[in-house]
């Protein structure tokens, strides 16, 4: 079993070995997976090229670090409990015996197929046990998955299916979340209408409904796996080869397919799973994340199932049938650990305490949150009423690049404070830097947060381009990762993160680029020039505000252009994208040099137009007045 931090002291002395002596600590951790042979180097490294190998030489396969290792402690033991959209259809449950023959047939039907080590399988699917079957499959052959969430538009996934070069699509009829259903199959056939490469497309059906299936391309699920034997010899992997690629937004348009390596990925999700939950065996564990996020990547299959632990996986919405789902599920599966986002907190907490009354949540351990800052206001509501001030609050930082949580408290080991990620986790160094390079030293310091050292999780690579990898992360401050977020280290050495510092937006917890939603609404015809800022919002805690520069909005009108533009960044994304606000503007405020001043667009979206800052390298200041005087928030 993975080691267990037990008490404070227990953390600093492992937090103080891990930076003494990074090496003998991964090696230990290492330790408890099975690798088919050892490694040689525990890490070779350096931030300039930058190259990152860690456990090399090393042979494995994290599914028989899931399965094999395990299987005769508790196979019987059940690894899955599906709780389905509608809480009147019938829950399914795998152990994981079952999980492992399910996984085996998969990877011998990926394999008849001809897909093999090296190749990428793109899924885009709901959140059914075939999801967590699909990847697992992947894994055990040693092909690179590479999940699409089942929320983003067919231009998206025919974007993601091109760069990732796949040959073969798994994805399902029909998707429920809530009372929409997702036709997904029919966005499967839009993307490959814009895309090639694709010789195979599985379709798993969960709605049985009839969707066109174009014969040589499409089969079926049932059909594609029978006659498959259960039984799978797992594919010997290297450490440093590539587990999957998970797509991110970056501040500019391209999405960035960002690659995991086999065993660095594996031990430090095990091991941060174990530690920040402190799961102990036999609790029900409950991640409310989606497959399509590094969240359910992270913690709820690999991180979980590594450690052998009983999982919740929900195919629906927090608010359906009504607010008091999450509640239901909690009692009903009885479940220790609860790991979700800001977002879902609040949304849960605007509608009101009465969803809490009469359910049993005196099962919970630990409630866990991820994705954004965390407002006090939740954290307290969370901490008081969910957790009824027994549970430890976990507010978890980190990123899809980080692979798994790099600052957060250990769960009733670190004190913790509302809003503050806490500590860093043993084997992360935060290094706090200015705009200038220079670092910041001591406590009651802000800047930009770094890290010193590389960790086994830390990303390898952007998918085929690793000039792109390098100039995002590794070129604005020597010798450190480049994490993207500002970050406060207060009077007592604790972590806040304050948000991002690039032009990316979180709007409930999900990453999107300016640049890519720009992009977007200028595919527009009426549209000459946008630009996009995030705004404040009281429950997705980022929303996103666009001024659009659209001279003739005759067609329809105002009103008429604006849901045009709705639609289209629909289409090209997905509703996650979608503006709360758009403003049109005769002009965008720019510098002499053409540059669009975002700061001063920024501030207005944020309802703070008194203080703009200097604005003397403006082009036109007039333009300013009139944005003021339009602006769709109170400024
Ligand atoms: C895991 C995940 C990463 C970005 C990250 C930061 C924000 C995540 C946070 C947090 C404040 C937390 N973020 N956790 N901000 N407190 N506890 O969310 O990955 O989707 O790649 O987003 O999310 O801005 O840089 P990803």
């Amino acid at each position: 079993m993975i080691n267990k931090i037990n008490t404070l002291g227990g953390y600093f002395h492992e937090y103080q070995k891990s930076t003494l002596d990074p090496e003998s600590f991964w090696a230990q951790q290492a330790e408890f997976f099975f690798w088919r042979k050892r490694w040689q180097h525990v890490v070779q490294w350096e931030f300039k090229t930058p190259s990152i190998r860690w456990f090399d030489g090393g042979k494995l396969n994290i599914t028989e670090n899931i399965f094999e290792k395990n299987l005769y402690t508790h196979g019987d033991q059940t690894a899955i409990f599906w709780e389905p959209n509608d809480p009147n259809d019938a829950p399914r449950q795998y152990t994981y015996q079952e999980l492992f023959h399910a996984v085996n047939q998969m990877a011998n039907s990926l394999k008849r197929e001809g897909i093999s080590k090296g190749d990428t399988v793109i899924i885009y699917m709901p959140m059914v046990p075939e999801l967590t079957i699909a990847l697992l499959a992947c894994a055990r052959i040693g092909a690179i998955h590479s999940v699409v969430f089942a929320g983003f538009s067919a231009q998206a996934l025919a974007d993601r299916i091109t760069n990732a070069e796949a040959r073969l699509v798994l994805t399902a009829d029909q998707g429920y979340r809530g009372n929409k259903v997702t036709p997904l199959k029919t966005v499967v056939d839009e993307a490959l209408s814009q895309c090639q490469g694709v010789e195979r497309v599985v379709v798993y059906q969960r709605a049985y409904v009839d969707v066109s299936m174009t014969p040589g391309r499409d089969v079926f699920w049932q059909e594609f796996i029978s006659n498959a034997s259960d039984d799978c010899v797992a594919t010997e992997m290297d450490s440093e080869d590539p587990l999957f690629i998970l797509y991110t937004s970056g501040s500019t348009g391209q999405p960035k397919g960002i690659v995991h390596s086999s065993g660095g990925y594996m031990v430090y999700s095990a091991y941060t799973f174990r530690n920040v939950f402190q799961y102990n065996n036999g609790d029900v564990y409950f991640c409310t994340a989606d497959i399509g996020w590094i969240t359910g990547h992270t913690y709820l299959v690999y991180g979980p199932l590594l450690n052998g632990a009983k999982i919740v996986m929900y195919e629906g919405v927090p608010t359906w049938p009504d607010a008091g789902r999450m509640w239901d599920i909690i009692a009903k599966y009885q479940v220790n650990q609860f790991y979700t986002a800001p977002t879902i907190i609040r949304s849960l907490l605007s509608m009101g305490n009465e969803y809490l009354l009469d359910k049993d949540l005196d099962s919970l351990k630990v409630i866990g949150t991820v994705g954004e800052p965390i407002n006090e206001d939740a954290w307290h509501w969370v901490h008081d009423h969910v957790g009824q001030s027994q549970c430890p609050v976990v507010d978890t930082w980190w990123q899809t690049e980080t692979g798994g949580v790099m600052i957060s408290p250990i769960a009733g080991v670190t004190p913790t404070k509302p809003s503050f990620a806490t500590l860093p986790l043993p084997g992360i160094q935060p290094v706090i830097i200015d705009n200038d390079g220079v670092e910041q030293t001591g406590n009651s310091v802000e800047g930009n947060l770094c890290i010193r050292y590389p960790w086994p999780g830390m990303a390898r690579t952007i998918w085929r381009d690793h000039e792109r990898f390098r100039q995002t992360y590794f070129a604005n401050y020597e010798n450190v990762y480049f994490a993207g977020d500002g970050v406060r280290r207060d009077e007592d050495g604790y972590y806040r993160i304050l948000g991002r510092v690039d032009d990316v937006i979180n709007v409930s917890g999900h990453r999107l680029g300016t640049a890519e939603i720009e992009n977007a609404i200028n595919e527009h015809p009426l549209v000459n020039e946008s630009a996009v800022v995030g705004c404040p919002h009281a429950i997705k805690g980022q929303g996103i505000y666009a001024f659009v520069v659209c001279p003739q909005t005759s067609t329809g009108g105002e009103e008429g252009v604006k849901l045009s533009i709705k639609q289209g960044v629909n289409k090209r994304i997905g509703p996650i994208a979608k503006p709360d606000y758009i403003q049109i503007v005769s002009n965008l405020p720019k510098t002499r040099s053409g540059k669009i001043m975002r700061r001063i667009l920024r501030k207005i979206a944020e309802g703070d137009a008194s203080s703009l800052g200097d604005t003397s390298t403006l082009l036109d200041e007039q333009v300013i007045d009139e944005i003021i005087q339009g602006a769709l928030v109170e400024v």
